[in-house]
């Protein structure tokens, strides 16, 4: 099987196992596990925030933030198709108790006047507008790079207004790959960020929140409320910390090989590519072929191919490390006979 359902199916590498066997551990909920502590130092500093706390995934890296900066009945500005609004099951709702303000994009990236636009002024009848989200790179607008001058636009807006921004990168390592900007220069438009060790990066589990101390000590207090205080986390902190050090550069390839799918993909009749692929995401529109979504992805299953539906008629491809480029060339002609 070639599994191009997500890069959240990578199997750790026996570099990460050997490493969670030799992890030092202690009780993380008492602050004692060096392995986390660790972690949680090197995400800081990488992103340049003053502070990091390692949580069970983005989604709930997505949540715990959107519960320690808003209170509820606040209104949260975000992209009408983000991970957040579209995929996150209405959590901003059921446990920050917020409301969700969608913002159509372009390719996933807001515009700024519209922002503007969509904050709340002081009127008794409105919510008071908590939080605006950003998510960098978007998954569902094909792995898309938001430009970082939007972002810095974004957050001008949001200072004037005295309006916390907190970013979805659950994949900004590959943003910050593929445009060669740092990760500290994206993370500097936010107040906050949450990204994802298990997706790209290859670690099994985990996303890091980062932001002000204050912010990360709060956050810290909302996790263990939900249940997410860990103890002898180290075992899996220590594979996370091989993700994190060693596996960014490697996305390059990563986007290589998205690029070449996209690019075989475009000679097969009935399929077209409709995402400019500059990361790891590749979307296939496959109308023009005699299946819808679902049944194309069986017609792919038998040919040994995993990919996702994304929509009725759009298929997404994910490319990782687990995925050669000569698995690519595989793919290609695996989907040649899954349409035949
Ligand atoms: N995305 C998953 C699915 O949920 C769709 C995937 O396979 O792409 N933000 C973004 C932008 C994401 O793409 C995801 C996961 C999350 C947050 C949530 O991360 P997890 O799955 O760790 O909760």
């Amino acid at each position: 099987m070639i599994d191009l359902r997500s890069d959240t199916v990578t199997k750790p590498t026996d570099a990460m196992r050997q490493a969670s066997f030799e992890a030092v551990v202690g009780d993380d909920v008492y602050g004692e596990d060096p392995t986390i502590n660790k972690l949680e130092e090197t995400a800081a500093e990488l992103v340049g925030k003053e502070a990091a706390l390692f949580v069970s995934s983005g989604t709930q890296g997505n949540q715990i933030s959107a519960l320690t900066h808003c209170k509820p009945g606040n209104e949260v500005i975000l992209e009408a198709n983000s991970h957040i609004f579209m995929y996150e099951g209405a959590a901003f709702s059921v446990f920050a108790g917020v409301q969700s303000r969608p913002i159509v994009g372009d390719r996933g990236a807001m515009n700024p006047e519209e922002v503007k636009a969509a904050i709340r002024g002081t009127d008794i009848h409105y919510p008071e507008t908590g939080l605006i989200c950003i998510e960098n790179t978007h998954n569902k607008a094909g792995g898309a790079i938001i430009p970082l001058s939007n972002m810095k636009e974004i957050f001008e807006i949001a200072r004037m207004n005295h309006i916390p921004v907190h970013l979805d990168g659950a994949r900004l390592f590959n943003a910050s790959v593929a445009t060669g900007i740092s990760l500290k220069e994206y993370a500097a438009c936010t107040d906050t960020l949450q990204f994802c060790l298990s997706k790209g990066l290859g670690a099994p589990v985990g996303s890091i929140i980062a932001g002000s101390k204050e912010f990360i000590s709060t956050a810290r207090k909302w996790r263990k409320r939900l249940g997410g205080g860990m103890r002898q986390a180290g075992i899996i902190a220590a594979p996370a910390l091989i993700a994190l050090t060693e596996n960014m550069e490697r996305l390059a390839e990563d986007h290589d090989n998205a690029k070449k799918l996209a690019e075989g993909l475009e000679s097969v009749k009935g399929l077209s590519v409709i995402n400019k692929v500059e990361t790891n995401i590749v979307m296939v529109d496959v109308s023009k072929t005699k299946y819808d979504a679902a049944q194309f992805l069986i017609e792919l299953r038998n040919q040994g191919i995993l990919a996702g539906a994304f929509g009725p008629e759009t298929i997404r491809l994910v490319t990782h490390y687990d995925v050669t480029s000569k698995d690519i060339e595989k793919a290609l002609s695996r989907i040649q006979k899954a349409l035949k």
